[in-house]
């Protein structure tokens, strides 16, 4: 998929080296934006192992966002890519369904806001907010409107949470027939999280437009900070002492041509001591 290598291309040529909570420092950009058009088919990534188990996950992790549940005790009976972020019991303390399907209101809405007695026809019975059945009613009666946003952001939840959500709102648009869905993350690693993310999104759009009898339409994805993970340690200290003479040699190297030829020079070019084989996509 030509935007993914040209993202990946981006971040290793304009990139900065940037160390983070991680340990595993990394090459990183600040605000890539891309567009894929779903109508000429579903942007599941070749360039990575996408094997069944992945896109298994992938669908399983989707489903649970739906469901709305903020445990991931029925979730790990099927993948168990959210255990590490949940404790003993499951629970986790920032989970995407429980926003996208409970978003916490106070019992009479915020202060200064008309809120009904009985809440809105989008209100669950913990007086919570439902913005999935907020959007697929507003896009079977008012398709036009501009308002389609679903956040996964809580501000005061995001400043204790371990894992504050990185794709953390998105917003569905209608132009004529066709349903567009823009997809903003505040962090992502193009090589492990992306290709997931991308797939996710593509199939939610896919969801909703069959949802509403929408042709489904474009996927568009800002991503703030899109980083490569590089390395830690010695490794490291070489992707940032050589960065800049890595990313001017970059331009010998017909990047569009493939990730795996673009990967197989920087394994070559980068030395034992710096990760050679693996140091270029490392993931924590
Ligand atoms: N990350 C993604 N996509 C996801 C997800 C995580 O790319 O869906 F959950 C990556 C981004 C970043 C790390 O490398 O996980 C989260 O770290 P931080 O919270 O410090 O941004």
């Amino acid at each position: 998929m030509e935007q993914y290598l040209g993202l990946v291309e981006n971040v290793l040529r304009e990139g900065t080296y940037k160390p983070n909570r991680t340990g595993v420092d990394t090459i990183s950009t600040f605000s890539q934006h891309y567009e894929i058009d779903l109508q000429k088919g579903f942007p599941l990534l070749t360039t990575k192992q996408m094997d069944g188990f992945r896109w298994d996950s992938m669908l399983h992790e989707l489903l649970w966002y739906i469901s709305g549940e903020e445990h991931v005790r029925n979730l790990r009976e099927k993948t168990g890519i959210w255990d590490e972020w949940a404790d003993e019991d499951g629970n986790l303390d920032t989970a995407y369904g429980r926003f996208w399907r409970r978003f916490p209101v106070p019992e009479s809405g915020l202060p200064g806001e008309s809120w009904p007695e009985d809440g809105h026809r989008w209100t669950n019975e913990d007086g919570t907010f439902d913005q999935i059945q907020y959007v697929i009613d507003g896009l079977n009666e008012n398709p036009n409107s501009r308002r389609f946003v679903v956040s996964a952001w809580h501000p005061a939840n995001a400043a204790v949470s371990t894992l504050p959500p990185c794709h953390y709102t998105f917003v569905v648009n209608v132009q004529g027939e066709t349903l567009n869905l823009h997809l903003t993350q505040r962090s992502g690693d193009v090589a492990l999280g992306i290709p997931f993310n991308i797939a996710a999104y593509a199939l939610l759009a896919t969801v909703l437009a069959r949802e509403t009898g929408f042709e489904v339409g474009k996927f568009a994805h800002t991503i703030v900070d899109a980083h490569i993970y590089c390395g830690e340690g010695e490794r490291g200290e070489w992707y940032r002492e050589n960065l800049g003479e890595l990313q001017a040699r970059l331009g010998d190297v017909e990047m569009k041509a493939g990730f795996e030829e673009v990967r197989e020079w920087l394994e070559s070019e980068a030395p034992e001591e710096a990760g050679g084989k693996d140091g270029f996509d490392h993931v924590p």
